[in-house]
């Protein structure tokens, strides 16, 4: 039995410890503050109506001095492998008209999001969506958040339909069970949507050597809940459409030659939250923990939530995060925690495939002769604006064809169980709503992100979603001018560095610091696991292409045959890039460029320009392109041949 540490652990606890504590389990003081006629809660009802997934905010856009702010709530959907039922759909559509700001949004964990409801709408709008058989329990505050899982709808697949089985199952295992949600949202009624398995009952009240807190309303988590919002996902070996490297804890499925499921690798500690001057916070990609038996994989989870939630920093909570216990303990000394608390040693990893990123978008068979169509969003925000009627659309082919949808975790949207002889007509239904194919939108949108920053987010410095499009046609336009058309990367950008879009596991990303001020980050891989770097600490939005041009001008270099943007920053080093882009003249890509990075034996440190021609640059590039050489040094060697024969 673990010795667990809540009294020692506990030296002075945050603010949010004490109002949790008070909370009697998530009920006060929401439920008495919800009665009075006013337009917002107080601030410590603000952070316990977080854990019934709704954010207080107010538009910003609507900010005067001297007014009352102009309150509304925030609602987010847990949406278990962002699996959404047509029932659901046509509620969330309603509601986002009648109470709403007309739009829906769809987020990088697979959740729906409701902006700009009032506090008066906020209860009708809960219960209409648990009574649509969805819930917002959870899906914000101190515990476990929306369990994400691949959103590919592959029939034949028995690995992705375990990865769906089980996020559903963790979600179910981890969801908080104090009555407060339907006392207050729905006077008591309780809505059952899908029975829980039974293995996920017993697991919640088996006691693993302390894992439970015995005689609580809520056994697993007490009455303090975690420290810090929790994350996990559940994917297939290779598919990181998930950014497993991301989460608390992330499972990947390990099943046997004839797809029988086997057991679990582990993968603990990761997390992207972090601020501005603050050394002490940073994003951090999981470690690999360990492969353990399918039989144990609820007592492994619950083993990792009570070390986290004994052993979390709960007086700091930019310290409280779980990626800092692995930080400070090291992966050895928490394996070892997390192995007292399950009773039994965790076995080593599990050999996998590389994980690569995969949007699934565009039409697909899914394996029982139906189909599937994976819709590219722009930032997750489904809207009708002038030619472009996405919220339209959406509406009509699930009121025609009650189709389900499982949400991406970029922001998308994938339809499926599309019998063969209903394709053509939705692909009508999108034609006609102005819904571009994949391949007719550019590829840095297509894979891109932004979180929602202004208005609506209390914690922006700058603009994220409502900049990100014209960012991204500046940057094509750019890539065009360098001579690098067609080149595809993770773009991402958030208007803070809380890291809502992912932005550290982008190869190129933009992080709000002021208003019209972006950090830039470079260098992480097109798989997303690898973190970035900062590029260029402050850039004026205005400068975008004098920042980037010097950077593509030395990838288009330098790069080697097929290399990403992202891994030829992680490889030629930041500092390298900045030392190219501190001599570089704009238009020098027209030109033969040194590469600083890397010389060749025979260069010295004076380094000097030459131009040559525009027929003879191409051959150039050609050349360097085939013997994975940097032009630079394969111009040198030509030119001092040619000199040397000449005697
Ligand atoms: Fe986030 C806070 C939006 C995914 C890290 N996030 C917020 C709030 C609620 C602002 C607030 O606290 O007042 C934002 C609401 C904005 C709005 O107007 O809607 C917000 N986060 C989002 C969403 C909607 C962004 C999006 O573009 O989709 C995502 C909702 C996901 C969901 O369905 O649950 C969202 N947030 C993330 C992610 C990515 C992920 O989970 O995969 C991260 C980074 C991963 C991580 O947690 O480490 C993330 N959000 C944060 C943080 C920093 C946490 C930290 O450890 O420091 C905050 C601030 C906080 O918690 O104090 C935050
Ligand atoms: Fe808000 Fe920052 Fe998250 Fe963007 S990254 S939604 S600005 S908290």
């Amino acid at each position: 039995m673990v010795n667990t540490p809540a009294a020692t652990n506990i030296r002075k606890v945050s603010k949010v410890e004490g109002l949790k504590e008070r909370s009697n389990f998530l009920r006060e003081p929401v439920a008495s503050e919800l009665l009075l006629d006013t337009t917002h809660f107080s601030e410590d009802a603000i952070q316990i109506l977080k854990f019934h997934g709704s954010y207080q905010q107010d538009n910003r856009d609507n900010r005067v001095r001297g007014q009352e702010k102009d309150y509304q709530f925030m609602l987010r959907t847990r949406s278990p492998g962002g699996f959404i039922p047509p029932e659901l759909y046509l509620t969330l559509d309603r509601l986002s008209d009648e109470y709403g700001n007309h739009t829906i949004r769809a987020t990088t964990r697979q959740g729906f999001q409701l902006h700009g409801v009032l506090k008066k709408n906020l209860k009708a709008t809960i219960a209409a969506i648990v009574r649509s058989m969805g819930s917002t329990l959870g899906a914000c505050g101190d515990l476990n958040r929306n369990v994400m899982a691949p959103p590919a709808p592959f029939k034949n697949r028995p690995d992705y339909q375990y990865a769906w089985e089980y996020a559903d199952n963790i979600a179910d295992l981890l969801t908080p069970q104090t009555g407060a949600y339907y006392e207050i949202w729905l006077d008591g009624e309780k809505v059952i949507s899908a029975e829980e398995n039974p293995e996920v009952v017993a697991a919640r009240q088996r006691n693993g050597n302390g894992t439970i807190i015995h005689d609580s309303p809520e056994p697993i988590y007490g009455t303090h809940y975690m420290p810090r919002k929790f994350k996990c996902a559940v994917t297939v070996p290779g598919d990181n459409s998930v950014d497993l490297f991301s989460q608390d804890v992330s499972l990947i499925v390990i099943t046997d030659q004839g797809g029988e499921l086997q057991g679990f690798n582990v993968y603990a500690g990761g997390g992207l939250g972090r601020t501005h001057g603050k050394e002490e916070t940073f994003p951090r990609v999981a470690d690999a923990l360990g492969y353990v038996d399918k039989a144990d994989i609820y007592d492994l989870v619950k083993a990792i939530v009570a070390t986290q939630r004994d052993y979390g920093d709960r007086g700091d909570r930019r310290h409280a995060r779980m990626k800092y216990l692995l930080e400070d303990w090291g992966v050895e000394r928490f394996r070892t925690k997390v192995e007292e608390y399950l009773g039994k040693p965790i076995h080593p990893m599990k050999p996998t495939p590389e994980f690569q990123f995969l949007n699934f978008l565009d039409w697909h068979e899914q394996g029982d002769g139906k189909w599937f169509v994976g819709i590219s969003i722009e930032n997750g925000r489904v809207k009708d604006e002038g030619e472009f009627q996405l919220k339209t659309a959406l509406r009509e082919i699930v009121e025609t064809y009650r189709l389900p949808m499982r949400l991406t975790p970029s922001q998308n949207v994938l339809l499926y169980d599309i019998a063969p002889a209903d394709k053509d007509a939705i692909q009508q239904i999108l034609d006609r709503c102005g819904i571009k194919r994949p391949d007719q939108i550019d590829s840095l949108v297509r894979d891109s992100m932004a979180c929602p920053a202004l208005p609506t987010c209390g914690l922006a410095t700058t603009e994220s979603e409502r900049v990100m499009p014209s960012i991204l046609a500046r940057i094509r336009t750019l890539l065009d001018q360098v001579g690098l058309p067609d080149e595809h990367f993770i773009i991402r950008m958030t208007g803070c560095p809380n890291g809502c879009a992912r932005p550290y596991l982008a190869e190129l990303a933009f992080v709000g610091t002021g208003p019209g001020m972006y950090q830039v980050w470079v260098g992480a891989s097109p798989n997303q696991d690898r973190l970035a770097k900062v590029y260029v600490e402050k850039m004026h939005v205005d400068a975008l292409e004098t920042t980037l041009e010097p950077v593509f001008a030395f990838f288009k270099n330098a790069r080697h045959a097929g290399e990403s943007f992202g891994d030829f920053c992680d490889r030629v080093s930041v500092e390298a890039i900045q030392t190219f882009a501190a001599t570089y003249q704009p238009g020098d890509f027209a030109t033969v460029l040194e590469e600083p990075a890397s010389p060749s034996p025979s260069s010295t440190k004076v380094r000097r320009r030459v131009t040559v021609r525009e027929d003879v640059y191409v051959l150039l590039q050609a050349a360097a392109v085939k013997q994975g050489k940097p032009m630079s040094h394969l111009a040198t060697d030509a030119i001092a041949a040619y000199l040397k024969s000449l005697g």
